[in-house]
């Protein structure tokens, strides 16, 4: 017999994605550089469909049905090439190689280019879901060429979640690197998302005075309503956890010192060179960093500052409703940022991504899924040309609504000193972007000033520049 598709690469995500494709029905070759990993995957789930356990490069390939469709789920980076390398003289003219791992996307980009030259196409994949959605069905960002995706994409709507609609969370996002470009901004965005909601935490712990027992009730009850999402399920879950050992909160016991991998870091450094304003992506990734700066930390601790004072009773609940509203509120602009990074990345790398179909397969299997998601959706899909999902009104009627509780927390944080730079970065990019004027003139007079570098005025065409040093008067530039 020939598989259908092929896995090489058997840690803990290739594994689960190889089972996946077999409980589905799917006929799989599966392959390891250490081959132990191939046997032991045989062992313990060969009955669960049908495996076809290759040793070898050579095996593997003459394992695949052709066109041959082989998955790498490898380490990214190096390991990915040197994979890459191994396998792609076995294949012929219209394989298929799916990297599935979390590769940059511009070296998807360069694999794509390369792969395309042999006459190899080579799509670069998204995955979110972590190893349970490895397993149970993950969120699926596909790149490549639209060939590729017509032989690929019927397996791949098979083994994705399903959004509650039933809709397959995959979609072919665009050519080359367009599936990791999106897999990436989808990082960047969980990123933001987790810093917003540990502010709200925060300000429900030393504003409110809550337990984190109490918090994570309030989390259990939000998650109902409009923030209903995976990861205010699991907040709740990780707040209510206690530890074993001391009989404490587990939020209590644990190191405060957020790691990063890095795809967070990445959003923020393309939103940088696409002069794109993700502020929220980017506090969230300093708020991990500085976190992580223990001597910086223990040498700043006796700075002056208001110690927050715990509100009480009816009070108390009423602060924790307006947290609700400011975590909305900055949380809408949290998806406003991500998804001008996509639309700019689209634009610049014509891909012609579907922002509408992205919100989509963001709905099921993935971390950042959301209720939400579905109205991101419907926004896109009424007009795609929306410039911004604050211009939408439904979200645009929903901060008016949140803005004065979003104000209130802000206000609270700041006079008692509690930080909430998600919460007021995603504030101020709020009050810019509706701002009639902003000091942005005065900058451009500063930099006529010292560099020459001329402006343009408000009432007539053309470049200008001030003669400063002289009797400033005004000339054409
Ligand atoms: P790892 O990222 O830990 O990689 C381990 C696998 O890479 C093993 O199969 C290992 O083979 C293989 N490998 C390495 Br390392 N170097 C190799 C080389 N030079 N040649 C051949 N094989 C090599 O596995 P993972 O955690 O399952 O993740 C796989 C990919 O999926 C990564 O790119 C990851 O970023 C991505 N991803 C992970 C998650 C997650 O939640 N873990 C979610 C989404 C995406 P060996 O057994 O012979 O050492």
């Amino acid at each position: 017999t020939s598989a259908q598709i092929g896995v090489t690469g058997l840690a803990v995500m290739g594994r689960n994605l190889a089972r996946n494709f077999a409980r589905n029905g799917y006929a799989v070759a599966v392959h390891n550089r250490t081959a132990s990993r191939t046997r032991a995957l045989l062992e313990e789930f060969g009955d669960e469909g049908e495996f076809i356990g290759a040793e070898t490069a050579a095996e593997f390939v003459a394992a695949l049905e052709r066109p041959r469709r082989l998955v790498i789920m490898v380490k990214a980076g190096d390991p990915t090439d040197a994979v890459i390398e191994e396998f792609a003289p076995l294949l012929e003219d219209g394989d298929v190689i799916i990297d599935g791992g979390n590769a940059h996307f511009a070296d998807t980009r360069r694999r794509e280019r390369e792969l395309r030259e042999r006459g190899i196409h080579f799509v670069g994949t998204g995955i979110s879901g972590g190893e349970e959605g490895a397993l149970h069905g993950p969120s699926i960002m596909p790149g490549g060429s639209a060939e590729s995706y017509a032989s690929l994409g019927p397996l791949l709507e098979k083994i994705s979640a399903k959004a509650a609609d039933g809709a397959p969370c995959v979609t072919h996002v665009g050519p080359d690197g367009a599936g990791h470009f999106v897999k990436m901004v989808h990082n960047g965005i969980e990123y933001a998302d987790m810093q917003l909601i540990a502010e709200a935490y925060q300000l429900l712990r030393d504003v409110a005075g809550y337990s984190p027992a109490q918090i994570a009730e309030v989390f259990r009850t939000w998650n109902t309503g409009r923030l209903d999402s995976y990861l205010i399920e699991i907040t709740a879950e990780v707040l209510s956890h206690v530890d074993a050992a001391t009989g404490k909160p587990f939020v209590d016991v644990v190191a405060d010192q957020a790691e990063q991998k890095g795809t967070g870091r990445w959003t923020v450094q393309l939103a940088l060179e696409l002069g794109v304003p993700v502020s929220g992506i980017a506090e969230a990734v300093f708020a991990r960093s500085l976190s992580g700066h223990t001597a910086l930390r223990e040498a700043s601790r006796g700075l002056a500052g208001p110690t927050a004072q715990p509100l009480s009773g009816a009070e108390a609940d009423a602060f924790a409703d307006q947290v609700e509203q400011a975590l909305y509120a900055s949380k809408i602009v949290s998806y406003t940022q991500g998804f001008h990074e996509i639309a700019a990345g689209s634009a610049e790398y014509d891909w012609n991504i579907d922002l509408g179909a992205v919100a989509a397969i963001w709905r099921g299997g993935c971390i950042i899924r959301a209720a939400f998601l579905d109205r991101i959706r419907a926004a896109y899909d009424a007009r795609p040309d929306l410039p911004s999902l604050l211009a939408d009104e439904t979200f645009a009627t929903e901060i008016a609504e949140a803005q004065h509780d979003w104000r209130a927390v802000l206000g609270a944080a700041i006079s008692q000193g509690v930080p909430t730079p998600g919460f007021a970065a995603a504030l101020a990019y709020y009050d810019s972007l509706r701002a009639d004027r902003l000091p942005a003139a005065l900058t451009q007079g500063q930099r006529d000033y010292f560099g020459a570098h001329t402006y343009r005025r408000t009432d007539r065409e053309g470049s200008f520049h001030t003669l400063w040093s002289e009797d400033r008067s005004e000339v054409q530039a």
